[in-house]
């Protein structure tokens, strides 16, 4: 016997964060939460699943009607393929209009609000308990008022939770792996948080995740968690099956220091490549993020559009329609210099590092904190000789830009205008 168990469909909400990027697949995106509902349909036949349990949030809220008639679709082809679905109402859709609207499916069954309920298949040898929300936000622990096992049937526990609270979401229907464990059920299918968790093996306590990650903090495969059972007992170990049609990554590639910018640009490709790789058919939506600090950062501050440019158009020849940079962060720095290729020039960053860096005793590796100290003692200096001997030739604004830091900003910025300085 098969049961699936799904979670957080969110259907008819729009994929978040995307407003920026007139580039993005719009259709294909919008549509993704609900094409991810009809592959659950495709799954529940395939696996000629007997018990398809919906753990809240199947619509993000008050869906217009087209999304709604999708859905009812869906759903009366999931239970006419013969797969009996069982749902409760999550926060999201406590209050939502279309699941009243959803017409009568025969094999589709609603558990209630006001209080827990059960759904017995004794054909299947299945019993399933739960209580869906009545008001968006249920704060008391509901799971103790759940029926108690079924002898011998496989005992199924139906609830929208975030347990003991999980970050990022709301610590809704509040309750703990023991409270569920005392129950005596053999599985429990929770619904909310959108990450998967298998919470306890013993008994079964998951959360499948949701089917679609909805911005850019839900990354990786999402889907539904399979479940063999018989005689009363979960068979094997669940198995998550991934449904997502946009699959959301992050991807932060770190500067090497020498590295120039078009073999940087190669490298982020080959990366990019890698996370296709992993889902051919899907859209993939990836926030690229370069850090960290080389030569390469000249070049991207110099021309950012440019550099994106570039990005954008190895993205694109890596895969046309499956590989869009939802956005490009560039967070870099200056490489640093090394200590002697500090002290040996001849302008005046180089007369500054010989009056700070001789200074020092211990001649150190210059890193990110050296260059702090640096730059803190840079500032007393210019303090102390009153700015003028070292500095002559730059502004006020050009000797608070040097204090940001030394080397970062203002030896790469000032190397140009050395003999200005000279
Ligand atoms: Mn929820």
């Amino acid at each position: 016997m098969i049961l699936i168990h799904a979670a957080d469909l969110h259907l008819g909400s729009p994929l978040g964060g995307l407003d920026h990027n007139d580039q993005l697949p719009a259709r294909r995106i919008r549509q993704a939460p609900m094409r991810a509902f009809e592959r659950l349909a495709e799954l529940c036949a395939d696996r000629a699943a007997d018990v398809l349990v919906i753990a809240g949030d199947l619509f993000d809220g008050d869906a217009d009607l087209a999304t709604m008639r999708e859905a009812a679709q869906v759903l009366e082809r999931i239970c006419r393929a013969g797969t009996k679905v069982v749902t409760i109402r999550g926060n999201h859709d406590a209050d939502s209009r279309m699941l009243r609207r959803l017409p009568a499916i025969d094999g589709l069954e609603q558990l209630p609000t006001d209080r827990a309920g059960t759904v017995r298949f004794d054909e299947l040898g299945i019993a399933i308990h739960g209580r869906g929300f009545d008001t968006p936000r249920v704060l008391e622990n509901i799971v103790l008022d759940y029926a108690d096992a079924v002898d011998g049937a496989l005992n199924v526990g139906l609830l929208h939770t975030s347990l003991a609270g999980a970050p990022g979401h709301s610590p809704y229907a509040p309750c703990t792996v023991a409270d569920l464990a005392a129950r005596g059920y053999q599985y429990w299918a929770l619904g909310h948080v959108h990450k998967r968790q298998v919470h306890s093996e013993q008994p079964w306590i998951i959360h499948p995740g949701n089917t679609q990650g909805r911005d850019v903090g839900e990354t990786g495969a999402r889907g539904v968690t399979v479940v063999e059972f018989g005689d009363g007992q979960v068979l094997g170990t669940p198995e998550h099956v991934d449904l997502d049609e946009v699959r959301w990554s992050r991807l932060r590639v770190e500067l090497e220091a020498d590295e120039p910018v078009e073999d940087l640009i190669e490298r982020v490709g080959e990366q990019l490549a890698t996370i296709v790789a992993r889902g051919a058919d899907l859209v993939h939506l990836v926030r690229v993020e370069l850090v960290g600090r080389g030569v390469a950062h000249d070049a991207l501050d110099a021309d950012p559009a440019r550099w994106r440019d570039a990005l954008n158009t190895a993205a694109l020849e890596i895969s046309p329609e499956g590989l869009y940079l939802e956005r490009i962060k560039l967070r870099t720095s200056p490489r640093l210099p090394d200590r002697e290729e500090l002290l040996a020039r001849e302008d005046f960053v180089g007369a500054a590092a010989r009056e700070l860096l001789d200074a020092d005793p211990e001649p150190t590796p210059l890193d990110a904190d050296a260059f702090a100290a640096l730059d803190k003692k840079l500032g007393q200096l210019q303090v102390a000789a009153g700015g003028a001997e070292l500095m002559p030739a730059l502004s006020a604004e050009e000797l608070a830009q040097a204090r940001e830091s030394l080397v970062g900003r203002l030896l790469v910025a000032h190397a140009q205008d050395a003999e200005v300085v000279r």
